[in-house]
């Protein structure tokens, strides 16, 4: 028995219990594959994103909108809402692109090929134009480290900490003692590295920061989980001043825009098809009608 009191013996073979509580039990299913047939909007750029501002959706419009930034007009996209609430990433067309069906996705029309997973989409982009990889191969190993270590550490914050913390239909001792060690540490490990690197990966601003700022970022400012104070976050100083540097840059503001459904309205850009729409279409200036 644990200190909750929770006696529950797994049967013999597990089945789908589809109302097990929790705030994303509407969604989640043991199967994979499409419920329904949907095709996916186009637009006119080279690059079609599929995304949320989750984590895991702003990676890759802070990459989209750095690479922008300096000028890489092949890097244009047209970024489409994808409401994982509400279950589009189960249509036959997403799926057809991501077949995990978890945002972000991207196509990109010029090359003709698909790329689902957020960390291979940054390090396709990075390829592809040759920016925020060091060339060096020692630079670009210690930079895909980074990568690497984020897309392998974020889902014990994600799915173990911040499901057990704040998602969970109970708040359950025993996984809210775990994943909060493992998140603690995993803060510990940057707030090292930071203190001894200007960015994550050394002394370039890679991909590494693009992918971790979304997560590790957001939780040293205490935003995510409302667990600042749970976490004492603002003991971690060095990850602390890398979080507000990132946080100052243009292409991040715009970044963490896209995609965004929550928060203030005059930072939500629900859908990206022009550098103009963070200034003319955010919620706060569309119509109603045009919501
Ligand atoms: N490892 C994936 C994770 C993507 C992911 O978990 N996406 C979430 C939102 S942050 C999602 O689409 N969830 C919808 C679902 O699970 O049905 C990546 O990095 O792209």
């Amino acid at each position: 028995m644990t200190s909750n009191g929770n006696t529950y013996e797994p049967p013999k073979v597990w089945t789908w219990d589809k109302d097990n509580g929790g705030n994303w039990s509407s969604i989640n299913r043991p199967i994979a594959g499409a419920t329904h047939d949907k095709d996916l909007p186009r637009g006119d750029h080279p690059l079609q994103l599929y995304s949320l501002a989750t984590p895991n959706g702003v990676k890759v419009t802070i990459m989209l909108e750095e690479l922008l930034a300096l000028g890489e007009k092949g890097a244009e996209y047209d970024a489409f809402l994808i409401k994982i609430g509400d279950g589009e990433q189960f249509g036959s067309g997403f799926v057809d692109l991501n077949p995990n069906s978890k945002i972000p996705a991207l196509y990109d029309k010029d090359a003709g090929v698909r790329v689902f997973e957020s960390g291979a989409i940054l390090l396709y982009l990075a390829d592809k134009f040759g920016h925020f990889l060091p060339k060096d191969i020692a630079g670009r190993t210690e930079a895909l480290n980074w990568l690497f270590w984020l897309q392998g550490s974020a889902p014990y914050l994600g799915g173990g900490f911040g499901h057990f913390y704040a998602y969970a239909p109970e708040k359950f001792e025993y996984p809210i003692n775990r994943f909060t060690m493992e998140t603690k540490r995993q803060m510990d490990v940057l707030d090292r590295q930071l203190a001894d690197n200007t960015f994550v990966a050394g002394e370039e601003y890679s991909v590494a920061d693009m992918a971790i700022w979304p997560w590790y970022g957001n939780l040293a400012l205490g935003k995510v989980y409302g667990a600042g104070e749970f976490l004492d976050v603002d003991s971690y100083k060095h990850l602390r001043r890398w979080t507000d540097m990132i946080a100052e840059r243009p292409a991040v503001q715009r970044g963490r825009m896209v995609n965004r459904t929550f928060g203030e309205l005059s930072e939500q850009l629900h859908e990206r098809h022009d550098a103009s729409d963070f200034e003319l279409r955010t919620q706060d200036k569309l119509e109603p009608a045009d919501e």
